[in-house]
């Protein structure tokens, strides 16, 4: 589980993230659907699924926003991100595996946009923080 001290890690990097969340939700997503095919699957209403497409950029804003609340949130993460569970259990039905696939990602993207400051004190911090969020988001399918 997330010490006080991951937290820390994880608010301060995220101090400094935040401030590109666009391009990095952007980016994490594009590569998702790529490196990832099967992904494609859920967004198939959407026009263009290519790298850096309008309903890609729009969406990378909207997950940014969802881990953004959940760094808010990071002292309970479960109930906090309730709501959004259930919308990926019951309306999206997103298998749960997809939610480290994503993480994934985002390591990726935040190891590629920020190379001095995604320490690997920063990256256990922000890969035990992703799969904390994985598991909250994945508590309504039980
Ligand atoms: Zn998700 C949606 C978040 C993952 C799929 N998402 C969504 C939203 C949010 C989110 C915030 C919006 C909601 C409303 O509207 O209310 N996600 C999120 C996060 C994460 C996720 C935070 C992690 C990190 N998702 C995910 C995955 C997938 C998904 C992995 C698959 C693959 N989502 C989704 C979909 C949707 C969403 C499909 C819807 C969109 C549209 O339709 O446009």
């Amino acid at each position: 589980l997330l010490t006080a001290k991951d937290k820390d890690t994880i608010k301060g990097f995220w101090a400094k993230a935040a401030t590109k969340a666009e391009e990095i939700g952007t980016d994490a997503l594009s590569r998702m659907l790529v490196v990832y095919p099967q992904t494609k699957t859920y967004f198939s209403h959407w026009k263009d699924l290519s790298p850096g497409s309008a309903p890609v950029r729009k969406h990378g804003k909207t997950v940014m926003s969802g881990v953004a609340e959940a760094v808010s949130k990071i002292d309970d993460l479960t109930n906090g991100l309730l709501t959004l569970s259930e919308l990926h259990a019951f309306q999206l039905r997103v298998d749960p595996a997809n939610f480290k696939i994503l993480s994934h990602n985002l390591l990726v993207v935040l190891a590629i946009q920020f190379p001095d400051d995604f320490t690997p004190e920063v990256h256990v911090a922000m890969d035990k923080f992703l799969s904390a969020l994985a598991l909250a988001l994945s508590e309504k399918y039980r």
